[in-house]
């Protein structure tokens, strides 16, 4: 599938850190260390809907990730997937009455302009579940192989219990994972299952739904095998970052995890798994299916300064759940305003502690906030706001300028 066009990223002067990453199987730190380059899958859209700020802030989170990697000057191989067949896209088309094809293209083609728009960089591979069949089935059959694989009716579904560290990505006990499951997809109930927790892996035809053929008879994936597929393949055994929200904690991460290591035994699916706060909306979770949104693109057409949108998510860390107000977006508004009036100085305080402090900031966990604290700090010494104005650095705002576009991706 087509990607989005990379914005130019700066060089900067330094290299930053080595990049060190909370890891929610272990709950603990993962220091990366790429192997040359830095391998990251991030979970994309189900193209049904808009990219509302939720999505935003997650890809946000994840393009930090990338940015850090790059400026401590590792090339990045970056993966996203879209879910371009599953039963909230096949639901919302039914409904709204068009083409569920036609849905997730005009769906998929917003998100793209979005993504673009808040410089989020592009992942090298941009793949569809449906372009990705043909790894799906092949993923199928090396589970069937291992004997990880039942039939229940027409649709197959993959044996939670083939995997003896199942339950290590999410740590969740068996209580949880059994209230979690049916919220999230999963069918604990569909009689002749061995576990309540297996997964399907691939739904046979039903009746007015798209299906594909295979050697298993014709259907289409599941969910979770399609990202395990697309990793596998572009990535390889044990990629530095699986990310995504951490609504897909469980099953998603969970399930994936577990497919690639029943695959291929002894190898890890992912060094460590990312996951990024929830942002709510008028108290609740901002959901596509709650409906309680804010989209990007209805800022965008409403003239808001898309650095403006970007900056009021990267005053919250990507780990924290938090709640998206009007006066959030506002309050950005007015500090991207001085923030460009002291770009436009030249001069001002020395860049260089800034430059040091942003770079380690974000490769600490990608502390945004503590990075744009440094940012608000070099500002109010530059326009003077904390006392006399400072401008003994002549470069100043060339060294800034190139800061905040590679590390922060604000281009100002
Ligand atoms: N297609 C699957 C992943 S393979 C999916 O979850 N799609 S999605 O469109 O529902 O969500 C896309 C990404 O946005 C996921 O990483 C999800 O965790 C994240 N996300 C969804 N809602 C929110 C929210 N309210 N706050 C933060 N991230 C969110
Ligand atoms: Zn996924």
């Amino acid at each position: 599938m087509r990607s989005w066009p990379s914005p130019e990223i700066p060089t900067l002067p330094v290299d930053g850190p080595a990049v060190s990453i909370h890891d929610t199987a272990t709950g603990g730190r993962v220091t990366t260390r790429p192997d040359g380059t830095a391998r990251l899958y991030v979970c994309g859209i189900t193209p049904y809907d808009a990219t509302h700020m939720g999505h935003a802030a997650t890809y946000v989170a994840f393009d930090l990730l990338n940015r850090a990697w790059r400026n401590a000057g590792h090339d990045v191989t970056y993966v996203q997937n879209v879910t371009d067949v599953d039963d909230p896209l096949l639901e919302r088309a039914t409904k709204v009455g068009v083409d569920w094809v036609e849905l997730a293209e005009r769906e998929t083609e917003l998100y793209r302009q979005d993504m673009a728009a808040l410089r989020v960089l592009p992942p090298a591979h941009y793949i569809g579940a449906v372009e990705s069949i043909p790894l799906v089935l092949d993923l199928i059959g090396r589970l069937d192989a291992a004997g990880a694989i039942y039939r229940v009716e027409t649709d197959l579904y993959y044996s939670v219990n083939a995997d003896p560290a199942f339950g290590a990505v999410s740590g969740a006990d068996r209580d949880e994972m059994l209230r979690i499951f049916p919220e999230r997809g999963g069918d604990p109930d569909r009689p002749g299952k061995r576990d309540p927790l297996d997964c399907v892996v691939w739904r046979g035809e039903r009746e007015g739904e798209p299906s594909w053929p295979s050697p298993f008879g014709p259907g289409r994936p599941g969910w979770h095998i399609e990202c395990t597929a697309m990793a596998m393949e572009f990535l390889g055994a044990a990629f530095d970052v699986q990310g995504g929200g951490s609504d897909l904690v469980f099953p998603h991460h969970e399930m994936s995890a577990g497919h690639a290591q029943v695959a291929a035994p002894g190898e890890r699916f992912a060094q460590a798994y990312a996951h990024a706060g929830m942002v709510a909306y008028d108290g609740e979770k901002m959901s596509k299916s709650k409906g309680n949104l804010v989209f990007v693109s209805a800022l965008r057409n409403s003239e808001v300064d898309p650095m403006a949108i970007r900056l009021v998510l990267l005053r919250h860390h990507y780990r924290s759940d938090w709640e998206w107000t009007d006066a959030l977006l506002w309050d950005a508004v007015d500090t991207v305003a001085t923030w460009r009036k002291a770009l436009s100085l030249g001069a001002g305080a020395p860049a260089a502690p800034v430059l040091t402090e942003v770079l380690a900031a974000l490769a600490d966990d990608l502390d945004a906030p503590r990075a744009v604290a440094a940012v608000e700090g070099w500002v109010a010494a530059t326009l003077g706001t904390d006392g006399l104005a400072d401008t003994s650095d002549p470069d100043a705002a060339v060294t800034m300028l190139a800061l905040l576009d590679a590390a922060l991706g604000l281009s100002l």
